[in-house]
C-alpha cells in the first residue's frame, strides 16, 4: 500500500471524510463521534500542510496521531444490542438435527435464514448488515466425515442471493441440469442444498450474487466444519472468523477496510481477554472473511502454534507464530500455553490491528 492510500484511510477513519458517507451508507452515527472525529482532523490537517509545504514545520510525520483512543476502541457493545454474545459465539457449534439413514449414514439437517439486520461492529459503528440467523459471521455449522448434510435455506432478507458451500458441494447435483450457485433465491424464497460431507476439513460458506463482496462484508458468509472420522484429540475449540467493513461506501470508487475483527465486534477480545489455563490444549477454526484488502493473518504472541491449512490434514504443515489466509481460506491452529500470562493475538497487519483486530488469550495456572 502506498503511503498515499494509507494516509487516505487515516483520513477516512480519523476525519470528518467518512462522516457523511458514514451516516448515509452505515445508518446512525452520534454526535460524540463526530466530535471525536473532528478534533482528530484537525491535528491531522496540520501534520499534512506541514508536509505537503515541505516547510520548516516542528511536525513530522511521527507526529501524526496515534489511532490508540479512537471510538471503536472505547466503551463496549453490548451483547443484547447484537443479540449475540462473541464470547459464547466462539464454542458455537451448529451439529443441526441429527438422524440415522437406512443406510446408516448420519443425516443432519440444518437451517439457514437470512435477515437483514443493523449491527455494532464497535460502540456506535453500525453496519446495515445482512446475516445468517441473526449473527455475524453466520452458524459455525458442523459434521462428521461421512455424514450427509441438508441446509435449508430461508431469504427474508432483500439480497437476492444462492449459497455455496465451497469444495464439499457438487454443482450440478442430480436433477439440475445447471449449477445450484446460479438459481437465485428472492427474498421470501427458499432453497434446499444437500451433499455429502465427503472430506474432513474447514469450509466457508458464503451468498453467491452480485456484488459479492457486498454481500460478504455485510455478513453472508459462515463456516463448516468436518471433523475427521476419527476425532481430533480432546482440546479447547474455538471458532474465529476474520472480517472487515469500509466505514464509508463512495460510487466508483473502491471501498476501503476501516475496522476489522474476529467475530464481529472489533477489539472485543482484548477488552474481554479469552480466558484459557495453563497446558490446555488449545484448537482454533479459522476462516477468513475479509473483503477489499488482499490477505488477513494470525499472529500469536509468546508461542508457537501448528497449522493444518484447511484442516484437510491430520498432520501440520508448519509450525509458526504467523498464519496468512487469503479471503476464503480457512486453517486450523493447535497450541498451548506453559506459562500463565496476557498473550496477545492479533492481525499481523499492523493497520488491521491498530483498526479492530487485537485479541488477548488470559492464561492462567
Ligand atoms: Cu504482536
Amino acid at each position: 500500500m502506498t503511503n498515499q492510500s494509507r494516509l487516505s484511510r487515516r483520513m477516512i477513519l480519523g476525519g470528518c471524510i467518512g462522516l457523511a458517507g458514514l451516516a448515509s451508507n452505515l445508518g446512525a452515527l452520534s454526535t460524540s463521534l463526530q466530535s471525536v472525529h473532528a478534533s482528530s482532523l484537525s491535528s491531522q490537517s496540520d501534520t499534512m500542510s506541514g508536509m505537503s509545504g515541505m516547510s520548516m514545520s516542528s511536525k513530522a510525520i511521527g507526529d501524526t496521531p496515534s489511532m490508540v483512543g479512537l471510538p471503536f476502541q472505547k466503551g463496549d457493545v453490548a451483547a443484547s444490542a447484537n443479540g449475540f454474545d462473541p464470547l459464547k459465539m466462539l464454542t458455537d457449534f451448529d451439529p443441526g438435527k441429527a438422524s440415522r439413514l437406512s443406510n446408516g449414514q448420519t443425516f443432519r439437517d440444518y437451517s439457514l435464514i437470512a435477515t437483514n439486520k443493523n449491527l455494532l461492529l464497535g460502540p456506535q459503528i453500525q453496519l446495515p448488515g445482512v446475516v445468517y440467523n441473526g449473527r455475524l459471521p453466520g452458524p459455525f455449522i458442523r459434521a462428521t466425515q461421512g455424514d450427509r448434510i441438508r441446509i435449508s435455506f430461508a431469504n427474508q432478507s432483500n439480497v437476492t442471493h444462492s449459497i455455496n458451500f465451497a469444495g464439499l458441494q457438487p454443482s450440478n447435483p442430480a436433477g439440475k441440469p445447471q449449477d445450484v450457485t446460479l438459481e437465485p433465491v428472492p427474498k421470501g424464497g427458499q432453497a434446499v442444498y444437500e451433499f455429502n460431507a465427503n472430506h474432513f476439513g474447514v469450509y466457508t460458506y458464503q451468498a453467491f450474487t452480485s456484488p459479492m463482496a457486498d454481500t460478504t462484508f455485510r455478513g453472508l458468509f459462515g463456516m463448516l466444519i468436518v471433523d475427521p472420522p476419527t476425532p481430533r484429540p480432546k482440546a479447547l475449540e474455538l471458532a474465529m472468523v476474520m472480517s472487515g467493513s469500509p466505514l464509508e461506501i463512495k460510487p466508483n470508487v473502491a471501498p476501503v477496510n476501516n475496522i476489522y475483527a474476529i467475530n464481529a465486534v472489533a477489539f472485543q477480545f482484548f477488552k474481554h481477554p479469552i480466558n484459557i489455563k495453563v497446558n490446555q490444549p488449545v484448537r482454533i477454526y479459522l476462516a477468513n472473511a475479509t473483503e477489499f484488502d488482499r490477505i488477513n493473518s494470525l499472529h500469536l504472541h509468546g508461542n508457537l502454534f501448528n497449522v493444518y491449512r484447511s484442516g484437510t490434514s491430520l498432520t501440520p504443515n508448519e509450525f509458526t507464530d504467523t498464519v496468512i489466509l487469503c479471503h476464503g481460506q480457512t486453517a486450523i491452529l493447535e497450541f498451548m500455553y506453559k506459562l500463565p500470562g496476557q498473550y496477545m493475538f492479533h492481525a499481523h497487519q499492523a493497520i488491521f490491528s491498530d483498526e479492530g483486530w487485537t485479541s488477548t488469550f488470559n492464561v492462567t495456572a
